[in-house]
């Protein structure tokens, strides 16, 4: 399979924990090689839109207060089949059902605060890629 990226955050309950050393590691470990890397801090305004998919779901409020209430650390991945590799490599959206090994076992604490986001397709992988980076910002 051709190499291929996706899109992560590092979401603000795991970064201000401190664990996001030990998450890129278990990317790192798992053959990802980072792209583009930073920390930064989403606005209510900024998550929402990053999130609009999700803009009529029950949740969506409560998931763009959450996303801005602390940095975030967001990083474009690079693999052969990323998008699916990087969602078994962080495991299902409620931890409870996350499988051992993976990231949110490891460190979500509830269904909200999940630790990490990973991108759903290819075409999402790009378009929020693009809402973080720019070219210039992308090792090649
Ligand atoms: P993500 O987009 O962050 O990688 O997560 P996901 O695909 O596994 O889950 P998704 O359905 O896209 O949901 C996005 C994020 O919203 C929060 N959530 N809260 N309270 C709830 O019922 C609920 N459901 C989802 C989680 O932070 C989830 O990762
Ligand atoms: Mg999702």
């Amino acid at each position: 399979m051709a190499t291929n990226r996706t899109f992560t955050m590092i979401k603000p309950d795991a970064f201000g924990a401190g664990n996001t050393g030990a998450i890129l590691e278990m990317i790192e470990s798992a053959g990802f090689r980072i792209i583009a890397l930073k920390a930064t801090r989403l606005s209510p305004e900024l998550a929402g839109q990053f999130y609009q998919v999700h803009k009529e779901r029950p949740f969506y409020a409560d998931l763009c207060q959450y996303m801005s209430s602390g940095p975030i650390v967001a990083a474009i991945l690079e693999k052969s089949n990323a998008v699916a590799d990087f969602r078994s490599l962080i495991g299902a959206t409620n931890p409870e059902n996350a499988a051992e090994g993976t990231i949110r076992k490891r460190f979500a604490t509830s269904l909200e605060a999940n630790a990490i986001h990973g991108s759903d397709s290819d075409e999402n992988a790009l378009i929020e890629s693009n809402f973080f980076f720019s070219a210039f910002d992308q090792i090649g």
